[in-house]
């Protein structure tokens, strides 16, 4: 993992344009966020669907950038005091703290279009053309999905959400980019029909099981482990998993949601052995 992510963020210097490019602002508040210490998970699941599916990691590239400039976006603007108001992200002050408002704004926006611009320089393949793979971001990242999830969660607050209104706003606010990403890396690799059915499968199950993770960490771990403000979503009352169900229970869906994405990869026969290990990775980390 450290390995493909010391090469994704030399990708990612390579696609985007120098801090010093005019004006610097934008562009120095673009780099601050993408390079802030990202775990890089959404490349990661890329990079290792490609590789399952016999693809190169020099295709993969690309779409797996473009996944993380929309990913850093998300954040940015999530953090925002218009949102859910957060001083730190990635250990560090968040971009409106260090730039203002209004750069903040710009540097999300910078970040998402970057993301197709970057796209748009993948190779596209027999059976997926750019088309597709632009249909694909787009999807996952606009109205019905990524956004949809995030205007859920902030009509949520302070409500009484059901454990399936909650699965509702996981599945778009964080199993949506994961999902893609595997898919993406698939699509890199020219997969079969068949494949992107598996890695849809993997991914909808690992996005999921990431976000109940997500809010487990959120009550169990340091503001210092998380590297941004622990116990937010309980201040906020936010709709969580450890809030609906309990602690034990969230933990006991997480690996339940795990193994089915594991018995995803069934097809690929052993040759999915990274993703694999992503998802043990996930259900295992602490921040
Ligand atoms: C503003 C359109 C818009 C969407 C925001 C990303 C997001 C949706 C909200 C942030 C809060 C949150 C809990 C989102 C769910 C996705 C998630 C768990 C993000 C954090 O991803 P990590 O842990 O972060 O991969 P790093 O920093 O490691 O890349």
């Amino acid at each position: 993992m450290n390995k493909r992510s010391e090469a994704v963020n030399r990708a990612l210097d390579r696609f985007l344009p120098p801090s010093t490019a005019k004006p610097a602002t934008i562009h120095k508040a673009m780099r601050y966020s993408l390079f802030a210490g990202g775990k890089r998970m959404r490349p990661a699941l890329c990079l290792a669907a490609a590789e399952a599916c016999g693809g190169r990691e020099e295709d993969a590239m690309p779409l797996a950038c473009a996944v993380e400039c929309i990913h850093t976006y998300s954040l940015i603007h999530d953090d925002l005091p218009a949102m859910d108001d957060d001083d730190y992200r990635r250990g560090k002050l968040t971009s409106h703290k260090v730039f203002g408002e209004g750069i903040a704004v710009l540097a999300g926006d910078a970040l998402l279009t970057q993301a197709f611009e970057i796209a748009a320089q993948s190779r596209g393949w027999p059976r997926y053309s750019h088309q597709q793979i632009i249909l694909e971001l787009t999807r996952a990242s606009g109205s019905l999905q990524l956004i949809a999830g995030q205007v859920a969660d902030l009509e949520g607050e302070g409500k009484r959400v059901s454990a399936k209104q909650l699965q509702f706003i996981h599945e778009r606010k964080t199993s949506a980019l994961l999902s893609c990403s595997v898919r993406l890396g698939g699509m890199s690799a020219n997969c079969t029909a068949a494949q992107l059915k598996s890695l849809t499968d993997f991914g909808y199950h690992v996005g999921l099981a990431f976000q109940v993770i997500d809010d487990i960490l959120d009550v169990t771990q340091s503001s210092e482990q998380l590297g941004k403000t622990a116990g937010k979503d309980t201040a906020a009352q936010k709709a969580t998993y450890p809030a609906i169900v309990g602690l034990e229970r969230s933990r006991a869906i997480a690996r339940k949601l795990t193994n089915k994405a594991f018995a995803a990869l069934r097809p690929f026969k052993g040759k999915a052995g990274s993703l694999e290990m992503l998802a043990h990775f996930l259900l295992e980390r602490q921040n």
